[in-house]
C-alpha cells in the first residue's frame, strides 16, 4: 500500500491508533481469509480491496469531492442508495465491526448498548475511521430503540447527521410514511449536492443499485451448489464489501467471480467436499471486520451457504422496478422495494420467518445460526420466535448471542462444534 499518512492526517485521523488498527485488522485478514485453501481466483479483488480499504479508496472518495461530488453516510439498508446516485454523490456505508473507542463511547451510551452501535460512536471518536471524516451527511435512522436514541447524542459528535424517520409497521400508513421520508431525503440530497433529481438520473441510480443487487443474487444462487463453491466468509465479505465500493467497479468483480464459480460447480469442485453440514447464518448485520462468527462455523468442518441479515440476502433481495415517468412514481417504485425489507424492528415481522425457511431451502441448509448482538432487543427477541418456528419444520437451529470481543470465541466455538455433530447424526 501507498503511503496514506498525510491523506489520514488531513483527514483529522489519530495515526497512532489509525497505524495499530490496519495492523490488527491486516493481520486478522490474513489469518482468517488467505488461510482458506482453494479459494476462487477472483476473491484476489476482494484482497486488493481490503488492503486498500482506507488507502485507494479513500483516495477515490476524495478525489470524487475535488470534484464537486458529495458523499452521503448510512447506517441502514433502508437508506435508498438510488437517490443518492441520482445526484451523483457517493453512498457509503458506515457500520463498524469491531470494538473499538468503547470507553469513550460509553461516556455518551449505556455499556448495556450493542456493540454495533458502541463501534459508530467508538470510530467517530477515537478518529480512526476515515469513511466518516470524509462525509457531506450521515443519515441516521429510527429503527431500534438503541439506534434512535444513540442518534440524539451522535448528532453533537459529528455535526453532519441527518435522521429519516421510518415505519414500524407494514400497514399503509407505513408505506405512506416511507414514502415521505425518501421525498425529504430526495429534496436534502438536492440541496447539499444543488442536483436536481430527474427521471433521467433517477433511472440511472435504479439501474446502477439493481445492477449491483442482482450480481450479488447471482453468487448467492451458485451457493446452493453442493459441494458449495465459495466460503461463507468470502461471500459475507463481498456483501460487506458492497457497502464500500464503487458500485459500477463491484458489480463487475462480483459477476466475475461468478462466472468462474458456474465453472466449479459444472465441475463438481467445491470450498469444501460434497456433503460437509451447511449452514444458514441469521440474525444482525455483521460489519467489516466482524469475522469472528463465520470464521468459528467454517473451521468447525461446516460451511455456510447463506446470510439472512443486512449484510446479506435480507438487505439485497428484490429489484427496483424502474416502473415510472416521473421521479414521484420512481420513488413509489422505490418505496416498493424498500418496503419488503423484514426488519426485525418491525411488528409483526412474519416476513423474515418465511425469508429463513424459503433460504433454509433454497440453498440446503442443515441447520440455522441465528446470530444476536448482546443487547439488541429486536433481533434477541425475535429469536425465539425463529427457533420455535425452524424447530417445528424439523430444522435445527443454534442461537448464539454474543458481542465484538473475542472473549467468548472458545466457547462458541465448543458449542458450534456440538451444534454441527447434531447435524450429521
Ligand atoms: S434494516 S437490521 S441495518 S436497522 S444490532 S443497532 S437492530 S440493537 S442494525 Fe439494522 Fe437497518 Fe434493521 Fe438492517 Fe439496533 Fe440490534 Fe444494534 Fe441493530
Amino acid at each position: 500500500m501507498a503511503d496514506y499518512h498525510e491523506m489520514w492526517a488531513g483527514l483529522g485521523l489519530d495515526l497512532k491508533t489509525h497505524d495499530a488498527v490496519l495492523e490488527i485488522v491486516g493481520k486478522a485478514y490474513q489469518d482468517i481469509f488467505l488461510s482458506q485453501k482453494n479459494r476462487p481466483k477472483g476473491m484476489e479483488y476482494f484482497d486488493f480491496v481490503m488492503s486498500e480499504i482506507h488507502g485507494l479508496r479513500i483516495k477515490e472518495i476524495m478525489d470524487a469531492k475535488a470534484q464537486g461530488r458529495k458523499v452521503i453516510g448510512t447506517f441502514c439498508v433502508f437508506v435508498p442508495e438510488e437517490l443518492v446516485l441520482a445526484v451523483d454523490a457517493v453512498c457509503i456505508g458506515l457500520c463498524a465491526g469491531a470494538e473499538l473507542g468503547f470507553e469513550e463511547a460509553e461516556k455518551f451510551l449505556p455499556r448495556n448498548t450493542c456493540s454495533l452501535i458502541k463501534a459508530a460512536f467508538g470510530f467517530k471518536l477515537a478518529k480512526v475511521c476515515p469513511y466518516i471524516e470524509t462525509t457531506d451527511l450521515i443519515v441516521g435512522e429510527n429503527t431500534c430503540d438503541g439506534k434512535k436514541k444513540a442518534y440524539e447524542s451522535y448528532k453533537d459528535i459529528v455535526g453532519n447527521l441527518y435522521v429519516m424517520d421510518l415505519p414500524q409497521m407494514k400497514s399503509a400508513e407505513g408505506r405512506a410514511l416511507l414514502k415521505a421520508e425518501y421525498k425529504k431525503f430526495a429534496q436534502k440530497l438536492e440541496q447539499i449536492s444543488g442536483k436536481k433529481i430527474t427521471v433521467e438520473s433517477l433511472k440511472k441510480g435504479i439501474e446502477i443499485a439493481n445492477n449491483k443487487r442482482k450480481a450479488i443474487h447471482r453468487l448467492a444462487a451458485l451457493r446452493s451448489a453442493d459441494p458449495t463453491p465459495i466460503s461463507g466468509l468470502d461471500a459475507l465479505l463481498a456483501n460487506q464489501v458492497f457497502f464500500y465500493d464503487d458500485p459500477i467497479r463491484f458489480t463487475g468483480s462480483v459477476n466475475a467471480i461468478c462466472d468462474e464459480l458456474e465453472a466449479r460447480n459444472r465441475e463438481g469442485m467445491g470450498i469444501a467436499p460434497k456433503g460437509t453440514p451447511r449452514i444458514l447464518l441469521s440474525g444482525c448485520p455483521m460489519a467489516v471486520p466482524n469475522w469472528k462468527v463465520p470464521y468459528i462455523i467454517e473451521t468447525s468442518k461446516a460451511v455456510i451457504v447463506g446470510e439472512e441479515m443486512c449484510t446479506g440476502e435480507r438487505g439485497t433481495q428484490n429489484l427496483v422496478n424502474v416502473k415510472g415517468n416521473t421521479v414521484d412514481e420512481l420513488i413509489d417504485s422505490i418505496v416498493d422495494r424498500y418496503f419488503q425489507i423484514d426488519c426485525a424492528v418491525f411488528t409483526p415481522n412474519p416476513n423474515r420467518l418465511e425469508h429463513i425457511k424459503e433460504m433454509t431451502k433454497k440453498y440446503k441448509a442443515d441447520g440455522v445460526i441465528h446470530y444476536g448482538l448482546q443487547f439488541c432487543q429486536p433481533y434477541q427477541m425475535e429469536s425465539k420466535i425463529v427457533e420455535k418456528e425452524l424447530e417445528k419444520a424439523g430444522v435445527p437451529v443454534l442461537l448464539i448471542e454474543t458481542d465484538y470481543s473475542q472473549e467468548d470465541a472458545g466457547q462458541l466455538k465448543t458449542r458450534v462444534e456440538a451444534f454441527i455433530e447434531r447435524i450429521k447424526s
